[in-house]
């Protein structure tokens, strides 16, 4: 995994606790005096520990804490690279595109990333089936990108993760439904 990624989860936990914190489950789980570089590659299994142990410390099950972090990595990265979001109208030309062009592009800009295979199909305006493969298995990750990216353009969305690797499936399928939250009204 990128060290972007190591980076969005410590900017998260500093964020949400302090970097004691962090500087702990860092010296639990990581080789001494690690740096992560964003665009180095470092083992998936340091991110898995990592992640892990903040399951542990918030006392939450690891798949609501790759939720949060999926969402806030979402902000992280399109600040971090500015350039993409640009290049879309709205939320669901995002999400048909996140294989084609922003993992297209992530595939230019870093040496040898490991991306995750996303295929979406556009049922109707309101749904989008997605289907995910990856031997990383984060799938709960993608889950939050995908909120992540719903509350930057200010939708409304419900993921129905259908099919999952995580229960023996060669591939997990998410249903997205979304709507433009209506103004003026708080959810
Ligand atoms: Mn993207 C890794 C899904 C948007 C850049 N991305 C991952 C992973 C998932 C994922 C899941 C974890 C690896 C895996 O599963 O095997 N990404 C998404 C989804 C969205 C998304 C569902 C939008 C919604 N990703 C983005 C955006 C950027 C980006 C926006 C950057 C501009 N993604 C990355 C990078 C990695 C990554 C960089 C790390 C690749 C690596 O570790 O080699
Ligand atoms: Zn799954």
């Amino acid at each position: 995994m990128k060290g972007i990624i190591f980076r969005g989860l410590e900017e998260l936990v500093v964020k949400t606790h302090d970097i004691t914190v962090w500087e702990k489950l860092m010296e639990k789980h990581a080789p001494a005096e690690r740096v992560y570089v964003s665009a180095k590659n470092y083992p998936d299994d340091e991110l898995f520990a990592l992640a892990q142990e903040v399951a542990v410390v918030v006392d939450k099950p690891l798949s609501d804490i790759l939720r949060t972090f999926g969402e806030f990595l979402f902000a992280y990265l399109t600040q971090k690279h500015g350039e993409i979001l640009v290049q879309f109208e709205d939320f669901s030309s995002l999400i048909m595109g996140i294989d084609t062009v922003i993992h297209a592009e992530v595939a230019k800009l870093y040496h040898e990333p490991n991306l995750p295979q996303i295929h979406c199909e556009k049922i109707d305006e309101r749904n989008i089936l997605m289907f995910y493969r990856s031997n990383r298995k984060l799938c709960f990750c993608a889950e939050g990108l995908i909120n992540g990216a719903a509350s930057y353009y200010q939708m409304n969305i419900s993921i129905d993760h259908q099919k999952c690797m995580h229960e023996g499936e060669q591939e997990c399928t998410l249903l997205l439904t979304f709507e433009e939250k209506e103004h003026g009204k708080i959810n």
